[in-house]
């Protein structure tokens, strides 16, 4: 088997790139596409259904794959710094791929919002991190002045190039299908990764690859839902942090992509997206962080909603690792009292 490259030289003719440009990778991409055939019985839903499980990326989320060539650009380009706005995952992806370019990387994330696992990646690779007291949608309008006055190079998925990157996830579940899916589903924050999938599917049909489209279903949180619900929302929430966003940037793109897909842009509750959250992990075993898990519970809402044909097969886009977010799983769940260290209370305790 020959040696994975990273997203950007598998897939060199779909991207902007040339045989000189100097690529900046961790090797990112190529993540399982998981047949889960028990979750589906056990969740009642008649379908084929699968995981995209894109926490297994280096930094542990989607971000990679839009990244590497963010940063391969802003260095070929001559920048000396990158900057992003952050619920999480993009710092800890501009982070790790700026101290892989040599660039100086600065982030701005909401104070007291972003999940413990990311805020640690973020420092240990020696980012500039800026928490602020505001949402992501303030951090995004500081970073986005602060880019239009110093020379810094913006890598929030306003700068194209991450978009470019990520719409290689759809290009490999079309070949680990051997053909695309009847429905893509996946969660919404800033509405990037809903955009580039779209675009991703798009392009792998106009080069005929692929005969056929998948339905787009994105889901976002009922507490950050604006596009479902057609209005900025000033002072979201929701236990999934790296979705509490209110005012997405790709918004029109978004819908234009449900409207095209005759798919949809439907909202998910918290409860929903934890009961989905603890389904994954304990019957899977895919730890997926909650933002994650809104594409099982949309999936699950939905298909009580609408019938869907049996043989439909239907991707679920995890972006995020679970442990990313340590203290939303011991939330969850309680951690065990120790017992004494002994043969008989361990086996009571064990319960055989
Ligand atoms: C795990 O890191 O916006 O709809 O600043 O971390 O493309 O924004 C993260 C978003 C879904 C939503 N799942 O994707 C950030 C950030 C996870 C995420 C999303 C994010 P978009």
């Amino acid at each position: 088997m020959e040696k994975w490259p990273g997203v950007i030289r598998a897939f060199k003719e779909f991207m902007p790139v040339s045989e000189e440009s100097e690529v900046v990778t961790l090797e990112e991409g190529n993540t399982p596409l998981i047949h889960v055939p028990e979750l589906a019985g056990e969740l009642g839903l008649k379908l084929e259904l699968y995981l995209k499980f894109d926490g297994a990326n280096p930094t542990g989320s989607f971000k990679d794959r839009g990244m590497t060539l963010a940063v391969t650009k802003a260095r070929e380009e001559g920048s000396q710094a990158i900057i992003c706005a952050s619920t999480g995952n993009t710092s800890a992806a501009a982070a790790a791929y700026g101290a892989r370019a040599g660039l100086k990387s600065i982030v701005l994330v909401p104070a007291g919002n972003i999940a413990l696992g990311k805020l640690a990646q973020a420092l240990i690779h020696g980012a500039e991190v800026i928490p602020i007291e505001g949402n992501f949608d303030r951090a995004l309008e500081l970073v986005r002045e602060i880019c239009s006055r110093y020379p810094v190079t913006l890598v929030n998925s306003l700068n194209p190039y991450r978009i470019e990157g990520q719409k290689s996830a759809a290009f490999e579940i079309c070949h680990q299908l051997g053909r695309p899916p009847e429905i893509l589903a996946i969660p919404v924050g800033n509405a990037g990764n809903i955009t580039a999938y779209w675009q991703g599917f798009q392009e792998y049909k106009t080069a005929g690859r692929i005969d056929s489209l998948p339905e787009m279903w994105g889901f976002e949180a009922a507490g950050a839902a604006a596009i479902t619900r057609d209005r900025v929302i000033a002072e979201p929430e929701t236990v999934a942090s790296a979705i509490r966003i209110g005012n997405p940037v790709s918004w029109e793109k978004a819908v234009e992509a449900a409207r095209q897909s005759a798919g949809l842009i439907e909202e998910v509750s918290d409860s929903e997206i934890l009961e989905a959250y603890r389904e994954l992990a304990s019957l899977t075993g895919i730890f997926a962080e909650p933002a994650s898990a809104a594409s099982l519970a949309g999936v699950k809402k939905m298909t009580r909603e609408k019938s869907l044909p049996e043989d439909s097969r239907v991707v679920c886009v995890l972006t995020g690792h679970g442990l990313k977010d340590p203290n939303t799983a011991f939330q969850e769940i309680l951690q065990p009292e120790p017992v004494e260290a002994s043969l008989e209370r361990v086996v009571e305790r064990a319960g055989i």
